[in-house]
């Protein structure tokens, strides 16, 4: 039998506070004291420059790219290279901070690039991520991090606070017509409170940590300048993604792909004992990294 091991020692470091923590169950979301160290974050605004220069016509989608990681499974051609994007994923530090959330057992399902464009970037309609992950039990914290500054005036991502605690997936509408410019259209077709939202503004190298149930959205980027940040969605490996039962409504969108994708232990063991590390790779072992 195949054992899917990555390491198998709790770390024991700390990159959240016990407040953190409880302010992120509490609200759904967190902006934390942590932010990358400086040549972190110039490491990675080097990668993302090349991917957006290496990349012109997906960029010019307007929507998010997906599958840096992994791009043979990137819903639309791209030229990356997964061996950074996987690296940086296991940055030791954002792994710490992930076990901090869910646990020693990481596994990594999904990479995102939201570049909004200077004054053409598109609205992301309000939505709960949770609406159709194909996760048992649902649980994904997801790591947002800036690369470029992400202010009101170049739409920084904005929460309903609390919005997570009902754990209602919500249901979800394509809304094309409605904006054709939206980086995302499909929309949230529940009764909030608006005027209660947090803008999420950070500054290059600092990031937030979203709930999957949370409501959140952002608006279009009305200023010269560029608002860029990567999105790291990682599962405890207590929880199963299971590839057989993605929905259709989804796995069709050009956003957002579930069928088929390669999952990646980055630290910990699969203690499900039914995540599957072949689906997407060369070998039956192939999702399997070597810790950090
Ligand atoms: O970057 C944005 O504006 C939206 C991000 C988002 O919806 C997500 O990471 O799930």
């Amino acid at each position: 039998m195949t054992s899917h091991v990555a390491s198998d020692a709790r770390t024991g470091r700390k990159v959240l506070t016990d407040a953190e923590v409880a302010a992120y169950e509490r609200d759904g979301f967190l902006r934390p004291e942590f932010r990358l160290p400086t040549d972190t974050l110039a490491e990675l605004q080097d990668m993302v420059a090349r991917l957006i220069a290496d990349n012109p016509e997906a960029m010019d989608r307007g929507e998010p790219v997906s599958s840096m990681h992994s791009p043979d499974y990137s819903v639309f051609p791209l030229k990356a290279n997964p061996d950074e994007w996987l690296a940086f994923a296991q940055t030791t530090q954002i792994l710490d901070l992930v076990e901090d959330l869910v646990g020693p057992d990481i596994i990594l399902w999904g990479t995102h690039l939201f570049h909004k464009a200077p004054k053409t970037g598109g609205r992301v309609n309000w939505h709960r991520d949770a609406a159709n992950y194909p996760i048992n039990p649902l649980a994904t914290p997801n790591v947002w991090i800036a690369v470029t500054p992400s202010t009101v005036d170049n739409g920084c991502v904005k929460f309903i606070p609390g919005s997570h605690a009902t754990r209602q997936k919500g249901r979800h509408v394509a809304k094309d017509d409605v904006d054709p410019e939206a980086m995302i259209a499909l929309t949230l077709e529940e009764e909030f409170d608006e005027s209660t939202a947090v803008a999420m503004e950070l500054e290059p190298g600092q990031l937030y940590i979203s709930d999957p149930f949370i409501i959140h959205g952002s608006d279009p980027n009305t200023s010269p300048q560029p608002r860029t940040g990567l999105s790291l969605r990682y599962f405890p490996a207590t929880s199963v993604y299971e590839h057989d039962n993605t929905p259709d409504e989804y796995s069709g969108s050009s956003y957002t792909k579930f069928s088929g994708r390669p999952l990646f232990l980055m630290r910990g063991i699969d203690r499900s004992g039914k995540n599957d590390f072949s689906i997407g790779h060369a070998t039956e072992n192939g999702g399997v990294l070597t810790a950090r």
